[in-house]
């Protein structure tokens, strides 16, 4: 407990004071303990929480016995994030304690919340059927559904991995690509043949970029469609699938 609150400490940066108001940043991991030590006052003033109805004082307690402001509830920088409490790209809650003496100074904490890997990259479906015809060329690319990830940054960056349910190597026709736009693809990468194999079963895995990282998987089966081509009927080529 006392080499968190040392971090914590080390970390914090005086930003300005004033004589009204003194204004301190304090990074804290999301999900710590409940009475987790984020600060301590000096032992030379006496202060106590100040509601002034702009700040996030039921987040934590303040015990005048020995200048210590604890947690009071967890902090979930998701939930706090759509409960638009605080910003999803930079949460900060504020916290608001007042010198019990004359002039009534304020000391505000801006307790800047940074994100853990506590999410897992997430598919909306446990499996997922698609149908391919087997002449498509090579390049030919099938939109998959991208999964997602309510971590910030490294921690919500999603990498993908093909692996082969039907076959112990991992040599088939297909790969998986991630676009620039976060968009997930699957590209045909050999021809595919129907009468070798008519369906491919793959379990496509996404991971985070967190540290440990975080993965889930979803399962694709891909069934391969014949397509019959009929020549000069009437001027003009049919197919049939
Ligand atoms: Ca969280
Ligand atoms: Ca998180
Ligand atoms: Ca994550």
């Amino acid at each position: 407990m006392f080499y968190i609150f040392f971090l914590l400490f080390i970390f914090s940066t005086v930003f300005c004071e004033n004589q009204e108001q003194q204004i301190i940043h304090i990074r804290v991991d999301e999900e710590l303990p409940i009475s987790t030590i984020l600060f301590t006052t000096t032992n030379t003033v006496t202060y106590r929480l100040f509601d002034t109805g702009r700040n996030q004082n039921s987040f934590v307690r303040y015990d005048s016995s020995n200048g210590h402001l604890l947690l009071a509830r967890s902090i979930d920088r998701e939930d706090l994030c759509s409960q638009r409490i605080c910003s999803c790209v930079q949460c900060q809650l504020t916290i608001e304690l007042i010198e019990w003496q004359s002039p009534y100074r304020l000391l505000q904490l801006i307790l800047n919340i940074d994100d853990i890997n506590d999410h897992m990259p997430i598919f909306s479906s446990k499996n997922y059927h698609l149908n391919l015809m087997e002449n498509v060329p090579i390049g030919y690319e099938l939109s998959l559904e991208a999964a997602t990830d309510a971590d910030l940054g490294e921690n919500g960056r999603i990498n993908y991995q093909l692996k082969r349910l039907d076959e112990n190597n991992n040599d088939g026709p297909f790969e998986v690509v991630t676009k620039i736009n976060g968009g997930l693809i699957l590209k045909v990468i050999k021809e595919i043949d129907r009468e070798e194999r008519d369906h491919y079963e793959y379990e496509l895995i996404a991971f985070d970029n967190g540290q440990p990282k975080k993965q889930s998987s979803t399962k694709l089966y891909i069934k391969i469609d014949v397509c019959i081509l009929i020549e000069n009927i009437n001027v003009e080529n049919f197919v049939f699938c």
